[in-house]
């Protein structure tokens, strides 16, 4: 959507109703009022020793979040990839008719959801991460050899965000974050892959075809720099114009791959250098600020969220933070969870910030 002025909204906002103004606004309340709201991806699909595409019990009541706090996270993140290929379920194992009653019955609840693409790589047959040629991007360009077919892409997915809909039929308003993480160098369209016009021009098709040749709208587009050590700044030069983002979002990890006396430091400064000028630029461009991703893997520091996430972030008019999933089903016994379940080491710790307001559940 266009540029709409940020609008200082005072007191409590349900969390969305049926335009992407309201779902505007509740973001710009909870970024105002410092009360981010708790996003965490497929948190109502699967959880530890639980899943909604596997399992018989497919009502999508469950949540590791509700059942260590009482209620559902804010905002749901959802996944895409796969879709392009027509796959039945997505990249994780998530069906996407499941998926897409997960959106419906998040949004019914009250909540915002947020969807992203790991697709796969249109040139080589790789998924998201075969980063083995640099003439990806410029392959689906208009002029390249794969353009007309990433279009076919495009469209499924357009037809599926239409199809996600309210109790009334109408398109639910929706946070849609394509090409993210396009500043570091691990996913086809990152930025040791492409040249920054590559990537402004690819940013501005998907709009221009989802938005002005598909007619779809509700849409808030969220753009999602990931932290970088140095230079975070020259991020703006992957940025296509303020006419084709709403939310800028940052996507920053506690790392798992060093160990936890230096990755606690390093995530603070990391988020609070990039959450700065991130600041800055959402202030002068008129758009929301977000953490689009974050977490720490396993979650084996047991007062993360309240020594570590909550002073990292809570300077700062964040919308919201999203976590990422947790998934039992990593190979090599990796503990990939980025939220407490019941009798996980944190989970005392995260409901002091849930219950102390740095954080906001659905109600
Ligand atoms: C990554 C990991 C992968 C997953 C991908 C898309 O960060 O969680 O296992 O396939 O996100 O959800």
């Amino acid at each position: 959507m266009k540029v709409i002025p940020i609008i200082m909204l005072a007191g409590a906002l349900a969390l969305v109703s049926c335009s992407e103004n309201s779902l505007q606004e509740a973001l710009e309340n909870a970024a105002e009022t410092h009360r981010p709201l708790l996003g965490h991806q497929d948190d109502i699909m699967y959880g530890h020793t639980w899943n909604a595409t596997k399992d018989a019990d497919k009502a999508l009541e469950r949540s590791d979040i509700k059942a260590v706090c009482g209620s559902y996270p804010a905002v749901l993140g959802l996944d895409l990839g796969g879709l392009e290929i027509d796959s039945p379920c997505n990249l994780d194992g998530n069906d996407f008719s499941l998926m897409r009653l997960a959106a419906q019955k998040h949004y019914a609840r009250g909540g915002v959801v947020t969807l992203s693409w790991h697709l796969r790589n249109p040139l080589t047959g790789g998924d998201a991460w075969d980063i083995s040629s640099n003439e990806v991007v410029a392959s689906i360009l208009p002029g390249g050899e794969k353009h007309e077919f990433f279009l076919g892409w495009l469209d499924k997915v357009c037809d599926f965000i239409a199809s996600i809909k309210d109790d009334k039929g109408r398109q639910i308003p929706l946070i849609w974050r394509p090409w993210h993480e396009h500043t570091g160098g691990w996913f086809w369209w990152g930025a040791t892959l492409c040249s920054s016009e590559e990537f402004n021009a690819l940013w501005k098709m998907t709009y221009d075809y989802m938005t002005e040749e598909k007619g779809l709208e509700g849409l808030l587009w969220a753009i999602s720099p990931n932290s970088l050590e140095n230079d975070f700044d020259s991020w703006t030069l992957r940025y296509p114009g303020d006419e084709y983002v709403d939310i800028v979002g940052l996507d920053c990890y506690c790392s798992t791959y060093v160990p936890q006396e230096e990755a606690i430091p390093n995530f603070g400064s990391d988020m609070a250098r990039c959450l700065s000028s991130l600041q800055k630029f959402a202030g002068e461009h008129g758009k929301i600020l977000a953490v689009t991703e974050t977490g720490y893997e396993g979650l084996t520091y047991e007062n993360w969220w309240t020594e570590v996430l909550s002073p990292a972030i809570k300077d700062f008019p964040v919308a919201y933070v999203l976590v990422w999933r947790n998934t039992d089903e990593r190979p090599l016994g990796i503990k990939h969870f980025y939220a407490p379940w019941p009798g996980s080491p944190s989970e005392e710790d995260f409901c002091k910030c849930i219950e102390n307001g740095t954080l906001k559940l659905l109600d």
